[in-house]
């Protein structure tokens, strides 16, 4: 069985999660639930961050210890990705001991390989994206320039890792292999930015500034970066680093059988730098296979604004789900942003992409199940089901590109598409005019045959991106589950008792 590993993100345990950290976590889901489906032997991977300056500051400022407020964080999120159908099969905290553990191997790996160096650092801190920035980007107003936050002047001793010397290795690696980052607009800026000198990664601060860290192994007096911290918890949860391992190697030498490296890394473009360059150089490092892929998606707006807290426009997914459903929020996500360019909330949008499932996908749910209850007695006719059959064939192909080649809006159009199809199949062949026709019996059965067999191809196209519709869709079927790929070809479906149930996107009132 072929495997596959994918990773979000670990979010920031000092803040909500929202719909910008929704639908990447949705993505990955989506993602995972395909793969799944294909019959490979999955890995989904999220979680949170906890260590840090923003963290201790923001339990400060809550006036409860870091620890208390990770651990409320990391169950709001916990608790956020369940009401929103998440799948994960691992929820990793950077404060678990095994991470802990895998953190410390990787430093001393680094430093074993002649790749740490202790240095007096002065430059210009963000908080709010935990690195440093230069001069240069942050501007003549002196500002973070991804969120706008504040940075402040700092000037201590640091230890380095020496990133400039895998400059050049990075940049054949990215040249070599054309698909390592996508899409090729976020590839374009990794490499621009690789035009640059490289500088070294700073990847330690002064406990006597910030105590919520990781100690370094050699120096005590030293945390580990936060971002070196975080990126390893990719490695700490495939299982390749044995922590306890003896010898000089600490695990490295040796790996053991997981699920490194990783197939996707997903993530939002505000931190492809530190995927895309801070990440593969380390590993380069510690002597580790680099992740087969990054993907750096768009960026949500609201109208068009920047999502805020200051704003007070933060969009609160599950506040969605209450009003509409789990699977419309996870529809919406992924139907509307072209994936890996921006997008716009709006309640317009959103409530258009509602319309659209109940218009066109419910509808042809209640119509055709309506139907073969109506004429057939809900029994499904043993009848030659093939009238759509191309154009299946042809929705499964566009459906297949779209999920694998990561142009997941294209797949669900064509899943879209198929149903809309299906509808007009309806209208042309006026089954309600056979029914009228004693005669045209058989090509009545065979249009009903048709309309369950689509109907059961629609529910395993849904069920990554709407898991709980397809699920009831495959119940009125008469099926025990939604079938899988491999099963559709062969799936019986004479003989099926079918219901028609209540509509499976309701409108919604007060709007
Ligand atoms: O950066 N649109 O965590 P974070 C789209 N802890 N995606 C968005 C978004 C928006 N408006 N807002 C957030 C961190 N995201 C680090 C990561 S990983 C080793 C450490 C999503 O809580 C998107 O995936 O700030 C983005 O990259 C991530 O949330 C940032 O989450």
């Amino acid at each position: 069985m072929s495997s596959f590993f994918l990773t979000t993100p670990i979010y920031y345990a000092s803040g909500e999660p929202h719909l910008g950290h929704a639908y990447t976590t949705i993505l990955a889901d989506v993602l995972a639930r395909y793969r799944r489906r294909a019959g490979e032997d999955v890995l989904f991977l999220t979680g949170t961050d906890e260590h840090g300056q923003k963290i201790q500051e923001a339990a400060a400022a809550q006036g409860v210890t870091p620890l208390e407020l990770c651990d409320l964080m990391a169950g709001r999120f916990e608790e956020a990705w369940r009401d929103l159908g998440i799948s994960h099969d691992r929820f990793i905290r950077t404060t678990e001991a095994e991470h802990i553990g895998v953190v410390t191997a990787l430093l001393e790996r680094l430093r074993d390989n002649g790749h740490i160096y202790e240095a007096e650092y002065a430059g210009w801190y963000s908080v709010g994206q935990e690195r440093y920035f230069t001069e240069k980007e942050i501007g003549p107003d002196r500002v973070d320039p991804i969120a706008g936050g504040p940075v402040q002047r700092i000037r201590e001793k640091n230890y380095f890792f020496r990133m400039s010397h895998f400059q050049d290795r990075l940049i054949r690696h990215i040249e070599d292999n054309p698909e390592w980052i996508v899409p090729a607009t976020r590839r374009n800026e990794v490499l621009g930015f690789l035009n640059q000198p490289l500088a070294d990664l700073s990847i330690s601060r002064p406990r006597a500034r910030i105590h919520w860290g990781i100690p370094l192994p050699w120096d005590a007096d030293q945390v580990t970066y936060v971002w070196v911290d975080a990126l390893t918890n990719y490695v700490t949860a495939s299982g390749a680093i044995d922590p306890a391992a003896p010898g000089p190697t600490r695990g490295f030498g040796d790996l053991r059988p997981s699920r490194w490296p990783a197939d996707v890394h997903l993530m939002g473009k505000d931190i492809l730098t530190t995927h895309a360059v801070y990440w593969p150089t380390l590993l380069m490092g510690a002597d580790l296979p680099l992740p087969r892929k990054i993907l750096a998606h768009g960026w949500w707006v609201v109208g068009d604004t920047k999502m805020s807290k200051s704003l007070g426009n933060v969009v609160d997914p599950l506040d969605l789900r209450e009003q509409f459903g789990t699977d419309a929020v996870r529809w919406y996500l992924m139907r509307e942003m072209p994936t890996g360019q921006d997008a716009s909330y709006t309640p317009e949008r959103f409530l258009t992409r509602y319309d659209e499932l109940g218009n066109i996908l419910g509808n042809l749910v209640h119509r055709a199940l309506s139907m073969v209850v109506r004429y057939r007695g809900g029994t499904v006719p043993d009848a030659p089901s093939h009238d759509l059959a191309a154009e299946t064939e042809a929705a499964l192909d566009a459906y297949r590109q779209g999920l694998e080649g990561y142009r997941l809006h294209a797949g669900f159009a064509a899943a879209m598409d198929l149903a809309r199809t299906a509808n007009g199949f309806v209208e042309a062949r006026e089954p309600w005019a056979l029914a009228r026709a004693p005669e045209r019996a058989d090509e009545l059965d065979r249009t009903l045959a048709t309309l369950v067999r689509t109907l059961a191809v629609l529910a395993g196209m849904f069920e990554p991106v709407a898991p709980v519709k397809a699920r009831e869709l495959a119940t009125r079927l008469g099926l025990a589950d939604v079938p899988r790929f491999a099963e559709l070809d062969g799936l019986e479906i004479a003989g099926l008792h079918v219901t028609v149930g209540s509509p499976l996107f309701p409108r919604v009132e007060a709007r």
